[in-house]
């Protein structure tokens, strides 16, 4: 194995195996947003395979050296789906699902955390650079420090930081900032979660911060800086305009159309089956749009893809329950033997469909309580070459600090987020256009390249001895 000058690690490697043990990328949020920047870098990528007890060689794929770290059926019991999925993911997110704090959880967390590291460091090259990639891996930064201090260290938090009164409830709190720490340049999406995170550190360590620096004494009594800033992710827009623009696609999305009888309106929701995302919310009002006559199940469906996620997570499982029994009822009190008001599809589809969705749909429905960024509501703005459509867009994700044209909710005010919709199935083409079209202009100036251009240009100045151009 050669030593690569550029490391990513991330919990999954960026492909799946499949029935016949072929790999092919997988799609997400995450691989989704690095594909085009490891595509230039031919650097290499450390994380899990996917499966329990597969013990591989690093390999090639695509121009990228994977390096496959090993979790057992037991590791991924505690360390993925506990500590990851049922301790930090629910209080990352405001509580919107009750944490579980649990010390075997933690254990296993450490230990795996230690075996990312150590791969990574094995695979850098002297004076190399390592990003290290959200909430699983918090403690990899400190780590890889200890071990190899000639490594520029990045790291990217997908997902919230919460307050400090929410945080402090996690009884490793300070190993947890402590790992986060030892990053040169640690990204967050919004500038609310680099504040949170900075206000954290101040609590619990007292140390010194500035603008976006962080003063972190080091063994030996130097001061380094560490710096907390926002860099909100973005999409590979381009892709998305080519996409929308093929003649497949478009004909795809009009057979869409047709095959749910021509509705005057069609909603869409996409998102992963989460609890942060707000369906069930979602689904609460436009039921009631429909039990109130604001809508008429002839005129209006809503499609919800529901993509299968952390199903053997208990909260998961009994969230799918939840909004199958609302979509059941929901559609039970409106149907006609013509028309259903939800068309719900707990499936994944290939990124093509996807975007025949976003090109059919007039109203995308992003009502996420609390989300990172959301690029769903980026891909969607990126398909509308046409300028027409309607985002609504909760307040609530990460996406809202750039989406200022969106029409916004506070998911949680279900008048409101029924009034919402309400305008936005109403709202006059040149409106829709003028809104779109400032949407649009954002998400193709910055994409994701740009997002990755400038988290490693800042890493890279990080690391300049002060003084030094
Ligand atoms: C985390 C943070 C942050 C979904 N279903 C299918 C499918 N997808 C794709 C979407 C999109 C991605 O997955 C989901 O990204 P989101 O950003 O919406 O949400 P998370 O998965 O929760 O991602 C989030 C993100 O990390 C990046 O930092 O924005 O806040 O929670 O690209 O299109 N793609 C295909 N079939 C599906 O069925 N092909």
């Amino acid at each position: 194995m050669t030593e690569a000058d550029f490391v990513v690690v991330a919990n999954r490697l960026p492909v799946d195996r499949d029935a016949d043990d072929n790999w092919r990328r997988s799609p997400g949020g995450l691989v989704t947003a690095l594909e085009p920047v490891m595509r230039k870098a031919e650097g290499a990528w450390v994380g899990w395979p996917g499966q329990p007890d597969l013990d591989l060689e690093p390999f090639e794929f695509d121009g990228t050296q994977l390096i496959p770290v090993s979790l057992s059926t037991e590791e991924i019991e505690l360390y993925y789906e506990g500590f990851s999925n049922d301790t930090i993911w629910p209080l990352y997110h405001d509580v919107i699902a009750e944490p579980r704090y649990r010390r075997p959880w933690w254990e296993a967390y450490v230990r795996v955390n230690r075996r990312f590291a150590d791969a990574a460091g094995e695979a850098t090259a002297q004076n190399g650079t390592v990003w290290v990639q959200d909430y699983q891996l918090q403690l990899v930064p400190a780590m890889l420090r200890e071990t190899r201090p000639d490594l520029t260290i990045g790291y990217f938090h997908h997902i919230p930081f919460p307050a400090y009164g929410l945080y402090s409830q996690l009884p490793w709190r300070r190993q947890v900032l402590e790992g986060l720490l030892g990053a040169d340049v640690i990204g967050f999406q919004r500038v609310a979660d680099a504040g949170n995170f900075a206000r954290a550190v101040r609590r619990l360590f007292r140390y010194e911060t500035k603008s976006s620096g962080i003063r972190v004494p080091e063994p030996d009594g130097s001061i380094r800086i560490a710096l907390a800033k926002a860099f909100p992710i973005s999409i590979d827009a381009e892709a998305y305009v080519e996409l929308a623009a093929r003649k497949d696609i478009r004909d795809r999305a009009r057979e869409i159309r047709e095959g749910l009888g021509n509705p005057k309106h069609m909603l869409l929701g996409v998102d992963r089956l989460d609890y942060t995302k707000g369906i069930g919310h979602r689904l609460k009002a436009f039921g009631e749009l429909l039990s109130e006559g604001r809508l008429a199940v002839e005129d209006v469906t809503l499609v919800q893809v529901a993509s299968p996620s952390r199903e053997r997570v208990d909260t998961y499982a009994h969230l799918r329950d939840e909004i199958e029994l609302s979509v059941g009822r929901i559609n039970g009190d409106s149907d006609t033997m013509g028309h259903t008001a939800i068309r719900y599809l707990h499936q994944g589809f290939p990124r093509e469909e996807m975007v025949a969705l976003y090109l059919a749909a007039d109203v995308m429905l992003v009502t996420a309580l609390r989300d990172g960024m959301n690029l769903v509501a980026k891909e969607y703005v990126a398909s509308r070459a046409d300028n027409r459509g309607v985002l609504v867009l909760s307040e609530f994700a990460g996406a809202h600090d750039e989406l200022r044209t969106a029409v916004s909710v506070n998911p949680h005010d279900i008048e409101g987020l029924k009034d919402a919709i309400m305008q936005a199935v109403e709202m006059p083409a040149r409106e829709q256009g003028r809104r779109m079209r400032a949407l649009r202009r954002r998400v193709l100036e910055h994409d994701v390249e740009d997002w990755s251009r400038e988290f490693l240009a800042e890493l890279a100045a990080s690391r300049k001895p002060a003084g030094s151009k």
